[in-house]
């Protein structure tokens, strides 16, 4: 049997975005080769197509939130899909989509490990926090609160969408290569004692340290989800991003992450979102991402042995 029964679940949607065509995300994904680079690996790979959901009708923000009806309807699908996928033994892949899938996509994970009795590891590879609430947001896109959202502090139809609400707690949280969080998102994720490695920490201390203290306590019984925005990547290798961050992890320090995070042997979920195929250039940064799952699925360039 294979080591790995991947699913890949498009979710086409820029609802919770500020910027259009991160809709166009799945595809480009696909077409970058994410089915072949996974088999090639020795997975056992099933693409279960596109998730439907609402269109974009692009509409200015209303009570602090844009298009929030619509990205409830588009996370209960994702939602239910992943749940759906971890009943059957099988490990989710988010083709996204921007990063509002999250809330769904998380929260069925959360309700697998408490359903199985894991511990659960959320590692957020982000340049952004995505902690801000209706009160607080600069923006009111909903792809900037789904970490808020999933520690109960949104609007109850998206904090309710869980088998309990909070449907996470926050120590399961590590969040890597933030560089851009909102005045009031600070004092909150400060209030709330999220766990960040900002990319002031990743400079001081480095990306090894900085990954062996986000992986501690990973054990033989841990669910380590990872929520992979594309955005993470400094903009210099990944243009095609609806907001770009300057400043962020570039090749190499990217592929540390992957392959730390491959070594745990422990992930079970991932989610890869906010690319915008608008925004990019011949594919790059698809192809960019496929190269890095590669290295999650435990593609490595080591040369010698530990230790030698
Ligand atoms: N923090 C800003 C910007 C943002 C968050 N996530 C992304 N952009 N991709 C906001 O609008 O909440
Ligand atoms: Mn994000
Ligand atoms: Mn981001």
């Amino acid at each position: 049997m294979s080591k790995w029964r991947v699913s890949l679940i498009g979710v086409p949607t820029d609802i919770g975005a500020g910027h259009r065509g991160a809709s166009m995300g799945p595809e480009a994904l696909r077409v970058a080769g994410i089915g072949e680079a996974l088999r090639e690996r020795g997975a056992d790979v099933e693409d279960r197509g596109n998730l439907a959901g609402p269109y974009n009708p692009w509409l200015p923000p209303s009570d602090g939130y844009r298009h929030l009806d619509e990205v409830v309807a588009w996370n209960a699908a994702v939602r239910d899909a992943v749940a759906a996928e971890l009943d059957a033994g099988r490990l989710p892949i988010m083709l996204g989509g921007d990063h509002c899938l999250a809330i769904g996509s998380i929260g069925a994970v959360a309700a697998h490990c408490r359903k199985t009795d894991k511990k659960l590891r959320v590692l957020w590879l982000d340049a952004h926090a995505d902690f801000n609430t209706c009160a607080i947001t600069p923006s009111g896109n909903v792809h900037g609160m789904p970490v808020a959202c999933l520690c109960g502090y949104g609007p109850a139809p998206l904090v309710g969408m869980g088998d309990r609400t909070p449907m996470l707690d926050h120590e399961c949280v590590r969040q890597i290569g933030i560089r851009s969080v909102d005045e009031g998102e600070k004092r909150l994720v400060h209030d709330v004692g999220l766990e960040i490695y900002d990319m002031r920490y990743i400079d001081e201390v480095g990306m090894r340290k900085t990954m062996e203290e986000a992986l501690e306590g990973v054990d033989e019984n841990t669910h380590v989800h990872v929520s992979f925005d594309v955005d993470f990547l400094d903009p210099s290798i990944a243009p095609g991003v609806g907001t770009t961050v300057k400043g962020g992890p570039g090749y190499r320090e990217a592929q540390l992450v992957m392959e730390m995070i491959a070594d745990t042997g422990r992930m079970a979920s991932l989610d890869i979102v906010e690319l915008n195929p608008a925004f990019d250039k011949r594919n790059r940064t698809a192809k960019l991402a496929v190269d890095l799952v590669e290295s999650l699925f435990g593609k490595s360039t080591l040369m010698r042995q530990r230790g030698a």
